[in-house]
Parts: structure tokens; C-alpha cells; sequence
């Protein structure tokens, strides 16, 4: 059972934990829209149900899946994942689904953000997506959470928090017209503040260049924990990427977090430039109203987009000349946990990657209330 509440998370004691604080589970939809996916979704199913047997490994895996799929799905996840049928537009939960928020007793619930397919009949990369819109509400019900209705367009893959009070966003995306027209920045803020018990938003400017989400933060940088950040880099100052960690990076430096410490930023190398080839474009069936997949089209690929599972980092395998020293870089960043990589091609031809086809579920359990006192 769940409950639609009027008040707010931090009005009621609640704040959005850390991905690195321990996990009661993992929840993923299933890929399948031919518009999006090449060749029926096949090869992103193979790679997804592989993304959802290297989670497992670490946690509960439950993930969502349309009717007409659900033999097919079933057959290709392993045992150990749960298997719910759910209705959705597309698999990508970190966006769709809810934010959990937790208080100082050990209880959870959730937030259920507005979605408008990242930008609506103004950019946005689909239509319809009513059926994503109720995915949030959804798993809130199978979870037994409560829900804030939050009067905002967002998405999961658009904020990172430490868990302590700071929050991380862009501006390309937050401040986009398309999400918020008639939001300042300063609206923002306070809404962010009030739905995720942040009581510090730090503003990075731009997100990965090409990334079609108008740029999340999930792509460019993430805490390795408080006051520690890791962010997608590349020395080659011809790239378009570098001009925009260059300046994260200096706004970073600038920057404090809620408990008034200054970050040590680690850089994690940029897989590519990678494109989409002549045969995958091929195998994508366009539809009015979809983003176009065209090859010779630069991806947005980072290895940021991981996901932090109790004791594992599951990172996505992009680019062999480059997974390797991801990889190791991920292992001293994260010494008491183990570092697997998935083969990603697949899931980054759609558009995003591991940590946007993934969403935490916080376990249950008393918890230090975040220091800097977020207002309601
Ligand atoms: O970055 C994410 N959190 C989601 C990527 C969505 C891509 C839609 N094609």
C-alpha cells in the first residue's frame, strides 16, 4: 500500500541517501521499442539481462517487464532476478522511476518526479510516455512506500547526492527550457532542497557532450563518497569533451559541500570518441516522433554511468583501448569493493547506460540525519 503525501521529504525528516549506502535491492525495466533498440531489442536484452545477472551477484535484482515479453524475458534473466510485469515506454528506471528517500528511524519512501521524456514536444525523444509517467507510482505500491508527488520535471539521472547534504547537477540540463520553463534557478533550488534533503546544490555548467538527456550529471560525475568526486576526462583539448571537464572541474575546485569541505576530484578517462556504425543504424526501425539513430552519430559514452552495488561497482566495457585503465582507476577509487564491467555497446547504442537502466532501493535501517539542515 502506498499513500500520496502532501508534505515534503525534508518537512518530514527524509533526504535521499548515497547510491554507496547499502542497498535492499535493484530495480531495472526491460528494453524493447524497435525505435530505439536495434534489431527488436535483441542484442540490448542479451546485454541487459547480463547487467542484471552481474547486480545480482551483489543484490536483489527485480526487474519490469511489458506482457508481451514477459516469457522471453524470463527466459533470458537468470533465477536469481524477480521478474514483475510492468508497462513502461522505455527501460530507463533511474529516470522513470522513483527517488527513495530515508529518515533517522528506517523508514523509506519515494519520490515521484514529473517526466516529460527529457524535454517534451520541445526535444524530447519520444511520444507518448504515460505509461513511463506511472512507473514511478508503480514501484512505489510493489515496494509499500509512500510517495511525494514533486511538482517538478526531473530525472534520477539528473542529480547525484553525497548523502550528507550536497546535491550535484548541470545547468544544461536542470535549467533547460524544456523541463522547467517558467523556473528560475533559484526555484529550483528550492525544490531540490525540499524533495531531497539537500541543504548545498552545486551547479556544474555543461554534461557530456551529445549525451541526448540535455546533458545529465549521471554521465559526467558522481561522488566516490563525501567530499570525494570522480569526473569523465580527456587531455585532448581538441575534443568537445574536454572544454566541458575543464570547467567542472574548476567549478568543482571552487565549490564546498554541506559540511563546508572542499572536493578532491579524481579523473576517469573518456572512452572513444565513439559513433554509431552504418549496421547498427540500420537495425533500428525509425518512427515519427523518436529520436533518429543515424550512423556517424558521436555517443555520449562515459564510464561515470556505473552503478554502486553493496560491495560491487558494476561499470560499463566500452572501448578496449581504454576499459582496462577505467577499470583499475574505478578498483583504487573503490579499494573494499569489487569492480565488474559489462559489455555496454549495446545499452550505450540506446542512449544511455548502466546507471540510467538502474535504480537503488536504500535498505532499511537507522541513519545519521545529513548535518547542514535542509529547509522544508
Ligand atoms: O542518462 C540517463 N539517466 C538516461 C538516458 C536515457 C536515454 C534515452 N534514450
Amino acid at each position: 500500500m502506498s499513500r500520496t503525501l502532501e508534505s515534503t521529504p525534508t518537512a518530514d525528516g527524509f533526504w535521499m541517501p548515497s547510491e554507496l549506502e547499502p542497498h535492499a535491492g535493484c530495480w531495472m525495466l526491460w528494453p524493447e521499442r524497435p525505435d530505439n533498440w536495434r534489431e527488436a531489442a535483441q542484442p540490448a536484452q542479451r546485454a541487459c539481462a547480463a547487467l542484471a545477472a552481474a547486480i545480482s551477484r551483489f543484490e536483489p535484482v527485480t526487474v519490469g517487464v511489458s506482457a508481451p515479453q514477459f516469457d522471453h524475458a524470463r527466459a533470458l534473466l537468470t533465477h536469481e532476478v524477480r521478474v514483475v510485469e510492468m508497462s513502461h515506454d522505455d527501460c530507463w528506471i533511474r529516470d522513470v522511476g522513483p527517488t527513495f528517500v530515508v529518515n533517522a528511524y528506517g523508514d523509506r519512501r519515494g519520490v515521484d518526479w514529473r517526466f516529460n521524456a527529457w524535454g517534451g514536444l520541445d526535444g524530447g525523444l519520444y511520444f507518448p510516455w504515460d505509461q513511463d509517467e506511472r512507473v514511478a507510482r508503480k514501484v512505489l505500491e510493489l515496494e509499500g512506500c509512500d510517495r511525494y508527488a514533486a511538482p517538478l520535471v526531473n530525472e534520477g539521472g539528473a542529480i547525484h547526492v553525497d548523502g550528507e547534504g550536497t546535491a550535484l547537477v548541470t545547468e544544461e540540463c536542470l535549467l533547460n527550457p524544456n523541463r522547467n520553463p517558467r523556473l528560475r534557478r533559484a526555484d529550483i533550488e528550492r525544490h531540490l532542497k525540499a524533495y531531497l534533503g539537500v541543504s548545498v546544490v552545486i551547479w556544474l555548467g555543461k554534461g557530456v557532450p551529445y549525451d541526448e538527456t540535455s546533458g545529465h550529471i549521471d554521465n559526467l560525475a558522481c561522488f566516490v563518497r563525501p567530499g570525494e568526486i570522480a569526473l569523465t576526462w580527456t587531455d585532448d583539448r581538441r575534443d568537445p569533451q574536454h572544454a566541458v571537464s575543464r570547467d567542472a572541474l574548476d567549478r568543482l575546485l571552487d565549490a564546498r559541500d554541506a559540511r563546508g569541505r572542499r572536493f578532491n576530484v579524481h579523473k576517469l578517462p573518456m572512452p572513444g570518441p565513439l559513433a554509431i556504425t552504418r549496421k547498427e543504424a540500420a537495425g533500428v526501425v525509425p518512427h515519427q516522433g523518436t529520436k533518429r539513430r543515424r550512423a556517424g552519430d558521436r555517443l555520449a559514452a562515459s564510464y561515470i554511468n556505473f552503478y554502486a552495488a553493496n560491495d560491487g561497482i558494476v561499470m560499463p566495457l566500452l572501448d578496449r583501448r581504454t576499459d582496462r585503465t577505467a577499470a583499475a582507476r574505478l578498483r583504487r577509487l573503490f579499494p573494499g569493493r569489487r569492480v565488474v564491467g559489462v559489455p555496454a555497446r549495446e545499452l550505450l547504442l540506446g542512449g544511455g547506460n548502466v546507471h540510467c537502466l538502474t535504480q537503488q532501493v536504500p535498505a532499511i535501517g537507522k541513519r545519521r540525519r545529513p548535518a547542514g539542515r535542509a529547509r522544508a
